[in-house]
């Protein structure tokens, strides 16, 4: 039988329930259809009292086991320590970064509890592969108890440099659990590079092999830390995509637009995503050729996220307004400019969506990787594709390099990109597509996957 892969992350997506729209559900579920996994994490459920143990179910050969969690503490852990600590200070947007020590010690219980009941389901030869920054204690908790087995973790988002780490009360512990990984995986050299700057804070050894690959010893331990760009399905969203177009609701969405252009964004409704520049920047877009406002919808979809931390509560304030704001300056009777839509659409629908985007705007501030990057240029038909605008400060401008690269600070030049995609020739679109392709297959989420589980496979033995 071949080893099991355990993935653990903060939220597991049941595929029978409509899951919360991220990155994180497509890229766990593709390590674990091969090798009859488990997917270990929150359910999605809260109660007032510790549960008993993990509700396991198993579907398409994966089992699920789910925890229940407990109210307060999970909004102390997930809206408090992870969202409003972690999150703002990884993406380097420490004016949102707040501290508490209750929400500190929250984030360590549930660690402590995600251990505690991952343990009696455990195989000796289990290789365990745990996600994201809600999770960054694990690996200590699980040793404390006295598991041997190979784990990996795999950060989605950016790792910031030292300098931005520090303002983290107990950074340095922070660095040291992330050393209690045999392997620590990032999207990016730079994320990577960051991690290094880091190293030295806890007295351990760094040494490099490559750019993209590093070797770390301490107390007698030896770890690795790689780059493993996240990727996409290539071929499966190309057909997703191309199967829409077949659809009702994308038949009825092109005659809406009565010839004029698509401009599509999808973001979870998050303020690294960019989401209030990029209004600014349409509204200026709209100023600046007036020419082009009969020839341009932009529809933004931003399906609502962690509407209980106070920081998005704002954020979305802010969109309603900078969407009204646009429509009243610029609507005409049988033209409006945004269509700003905060709902969640099935996957095949969305794939569709930016199919027929002629501009494909993903413009965050900071950025892991951004998925919908990846999945805009699959979706394209490649007769005829659209062109993708995508912000420099994304993991996925390391690899897009043919896309039009925009710092999402820059206004101006923001705008310039918008009207040099509208224009774009075919033969150059069809160039920059076709290196974008190439790209995307060479870190596609297949190739992500199983490079993670070799490097995990090679630890064990
Ligand atoms: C984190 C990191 C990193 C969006 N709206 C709907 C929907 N989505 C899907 C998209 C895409 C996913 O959600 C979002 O992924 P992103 O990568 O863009 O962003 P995060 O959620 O912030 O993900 C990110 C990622 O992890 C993976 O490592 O790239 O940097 O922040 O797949 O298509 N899906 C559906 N309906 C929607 O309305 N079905």
């Amino acid at each position: 039988m071949s080893t099991r892969i355990v993935c653990i992350s903060n939220r597991v997506s049941l595929p029978r329930k409509a899951a919360a729209p991220g990155g994180l559900a497509v890229g766990v579920l593709s390590a674990l259809k091969n090798s009859g996994g488990l997917w270990f994490g929150w359910g999605g459920e809260l109660g007032d009292t510790e549960p008993a143990g993990p509700d396991m179910q198993t579907r398409d050969g994966v089992t699920y086991a789910t925890l229940k969690l407990r109210r307060q503490e999970f909004n102390r852990y997930y809206n408090g320590y992870s969202n409003g600590a972690l999150w703002p200070l990884f993406h380097y947007m420490s004016s949102k970064f707040r501290f508490r020590h209750e929400e500190y010690e929250a984030y360590e219980n549930i660690n402590g509890q995600f251990a505690r009941n991952l343990l009696p389901l455990l195989r000796p030869d289990d290789l365990l592969w745990v996600h994201d920054y809600h999770l960054i204690p694990l690996a200590r908790r699980l040793r404390e108890l006295g598991v041997r087995n190979a784990i990996g973790f795999f950060l989605h988002i950016p790792f910031p440099h030292i300098e931005t780490l520090r303002i983290l009360p107990g950074y340095e512990n922070l660095i040291r659990d992330l050393t209690g990984f045999d392997i620590v995986g990032f999207q990016t050299t730079g994320d990577l590079a960051s991690f290094r700057s880091a190293i030295s804070h806890i007295h351990a050894v760094e040494s490099s092999d490559t750019e993209s690959a590093s070797r770390i010893q301490l107390d007698g331990r030896d770890i690795r830390a790689g780059v493993f760009p996240i990727g996409v399905d290539v071929e499966a969203i190309a057909a997703d995509a191309e199967r829409a177009c077949g659809s009702e609701v994308i038949k009825r969405m092109i005659a809406s637009l009565v010839g004029r252009k698509l401009m599509i964004g999808v973001d979870r409704l998050d303020y690294s995503k960019g989401l209030v520049e990029r209004f600014a920047t349409y509204e200026q877009f709209l100023e600046t050729f007036p020419d082009k406002r009969a020839h341009i919808t932009y529809l933004q979809i931003a399906p609502v996220s962690r509407k209980d931390v106070p920081s998005y509560v704002d954020i979305r304030r802010a969109l309603e307004q900078a969407a009204g704001r646009t429509n009243g300056r610029f609507a005409d009777a049988d033209w409006t400019p945004v269509r700003y839509l905060n709902r969640n659409y099935p996957h095949e629908t969305l794939m569709g969506f930016l199919r027929i985007g002629n501009v494909g705007l993903v413009t965050p501030l900071r950025d892991g990787m951004n998925l919908v990057a990846k999945e805009y240029v699959a979706a394209q038909d490649p007769e005829n594709p659209g062109v993708l605008i995508l912000s420099n400060l994304a993991g996925a401008a390391y690899e897009l390099e043919a896309a039009l690269q925009v710092n999402p600070h820059d206004t101006r030049a923001v705008v310039q990109a918008i009207a040099q995609a509208l224009m774009m020739p075919l033969p150059e679109r069809r160039e920059r597509h076709a290196s974008l392709m190439t790209a995307l297959r060479n870190h596609s989420i297949q190739v992500w996957a199983d490079r993670f589980i070799a490097q995990l496979q090679a630890v064990r033995r």
